[in-house]
């Protein structure tokens, strides 16, 4: 039976994070990196050390707020310290450890292949000399990575100092058996931001639950995926598009998961200048009376049409169920706010293009064999600065901001993978409706080496949907990433270490 405590902590739970550090990493010297990462285990956060720890959080934030709310002013300030460390290995990770013959038993090709090598097919920027394509990407994508060690924690202090501890376990004498790749760190936007990716929409609030008897209880409206979705080796993990057929795993991948990390910056001084510039005129303006006696924050038309592109309100209430207006009570209560099915071949409430549609397009295809298997857990953070005065006055970015996308599942085919081509850069998808959906405004990416391959999306319009609005650039453009294994516990102690 599957046990928590076999598991990594971000892959079923996720770790809590205020501040993130990615660091990736070559394995120098694998003699000597085995028996170290055998000592790095007793710091590894296992699922249920997470769920404990989830719990330990929320009990400090009610205590908290109850001496706040009796006027006790040096509880209010008191912080709660928790650090969490993961480790996950590319395939050249893994030739290193267990050798090549034995690591390409995992029988994943994109995971084999590596990001950069289906970089062409999910459509990023890049250039193409004969056979050979390389990807627009930052330098530290382009280079052989073998390894990431995430660390988490409520301040950057924390992760930095846990991220030395860790340091210093892969080394002896002074020599470390690792090299820094690169290091990268992401935080979660500040105040009323807080859980906000950087165009402003709230994240994180719609994850499949995974069928562990020891997990919470699904909410209303999630979807419970078979555990093999997003762990190797346990049923419904299955050869890619072929439901009910179960890959053939090694021993040591159970219970192991695949991390697609993606380095995701937004451009969003110019995705908001260009919902300024399309947004409908004949729309009752925040600044006008407001003619709905039923909501007084009426929208912008603005912010109508931002929300249509994502599906969701900034505030996180899906457009699905309050199409006209925000409602911050829906949005926040987590009874109701992921309680929502498209209808089916309608996009007047939601175009068939809007991001959570086209990621999640709950009823439009058929949930347990065209939906479930695709389900992906999303553990991806901000990085970057808010948005200044000048870039907000020019309308241009002068710093880069944006997203690091992590995301977990069993079979990349089946996950990010296929999310990104088959879905968002598929202008067809949903299939069957009457009307050309387009490509998913936020993270469609349209295939450049096709002139008539255009990034445009219909639907944005309620009042007439068929009208096509055309995206004048991409505003999150992909700058690296890689594919990599996170290993169950069990495997890291006694298979990668010897
Ligand atoms: Fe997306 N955004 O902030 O606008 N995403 N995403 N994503 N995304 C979601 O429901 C965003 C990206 C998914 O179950 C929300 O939790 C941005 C990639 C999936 O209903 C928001 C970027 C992929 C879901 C965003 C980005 C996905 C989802 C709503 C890049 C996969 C769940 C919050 C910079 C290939 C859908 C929520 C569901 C939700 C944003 C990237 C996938 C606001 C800015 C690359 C599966």
């Amino acid at each position: 039976p599957l046990e928590l405590k076999d598991i990594q902590g971000d892959v079923l739970v996720g770790l809590s994070k205020k501040t993130e550090i990615f660091h990736f990493f070559q394995i120098k010297d694998a003699k000597a990196f085995k028996p170290q990462l055998k000592n790095l285990v007793p710091h590894i956060t296992t699922a249920d050390k997470a769920t404990g720890e989830k719990e330990e959080i929320k009990r400090f934030r009610v205590q908290r707020r109850e001496k706040v709310e009796a006027g006790d002013a040096n509880t209010a300030k008191a912080a709660l310290s928790i650090v969490g460390v993961n480790i996950s290995f590319s395939h050249l990770g893994l030739v290193q450890l267990i050798g090549e013959a034995k690591a390409k038993e995992i029988n994943d090709d994109l995971f084999i292949g590596g990001q950069k090598k289906d970089a062409k097919d999910l459509h990023d920027r890049g250039k193409t000399d004969g056979d050979k394509f390389t990807p627009a990407w930052d330098a530290a994508f382009l280079k052989d990575i073998h390894g990431v060690i995430l660390i988490t924690g409520d301040s950057f202090d924390s992760v930095s100092q846990k991220l030395n501890e860790v340091k210093r376990v892969f080394s002896k004498d002074g020599v470390s058996s690792i090299t820094d790749v690169a290091t990268l760190a992401g935080d979660v936007r500040p105040g009323d931001q807080k859980g906000h990716e950087h165009f402003g929409y709230k994240d994180g609030i719609s994850n499949p639950r995974v069928d562990v008897s020891s997990l919470p209880k699904a909410l209303p409206g999630q979807t419970t995926i078979k555990q093999g979705v997003a762990l190797l080796g346990r049923p419904g993990d299955d050869v890619a598009f072929k439901v009910g057929t179960p890959v053939v795993r090694p021993k040591w991948a159970l219970d192991g998961s695949f991390l697609a990390f993606r380095k995701l910056p937004q451009l969003v001084p110019e995705f908001d200048k260009f919902l300024v510039n399309n947004a409908k005129t004949d729309v009752v303006n925040q600044s006008t009376p407001n003619v709905f006696d039923d909501f007084p924050d009426a929208p912008s038309a603005t912010d109508i049409l931002g929300a249509r592109f994502v599906g969701r309100w900034k505030s996180g209430a899906p457009i699905r169920a309050t199409p006209l207006a925000d409602d911050l009570k829906l949005a926040t209560d987590e009874l109701r706010n992921n309680k929502f099915r498209f209808n089916k071949n309608s996009q007047e409430a939601c175009p068939f293009a809007a991001h959570i549609r086209k990621m999640n397009p709950r009823k439009d295809v058929d949930q347990e064999t065209g939906l479930n298997p695709h389900l992906i857990l999303r553990r991806g953070i901000p990085f970057g600065p808010e948005v200044t005065s000048q870039e907000k006055v020019t309308n241009s970015t002068q710093h880069e901001r944006g997203l690091y996308f992590v995301s977990y599942q069993s079979n990349l085919a089946n996950g990010f993978s296929f999310l990104q081509k088959a879905w968002a850069n598929n202008s067809g998808f949903p299939i069957g409706t009457t009307i050309v959906p387009g490509l998913d405004p936020l993270i469609g990416q349209e295939d450049l080496a096709d002139p008539k391959d255009v990034r445009d999306m219909s639907g944005y319009d309620d009042d007439d949907v068929t009208k096509r609005l055309k995206f004048d650039r991409r505003w999150v453009e992909s700058k690296g990433g890689e594919y990599f294994f996170s290993p169950s516990i069990p495997t890291l102690s006694e298979v990668l270490t010897t």
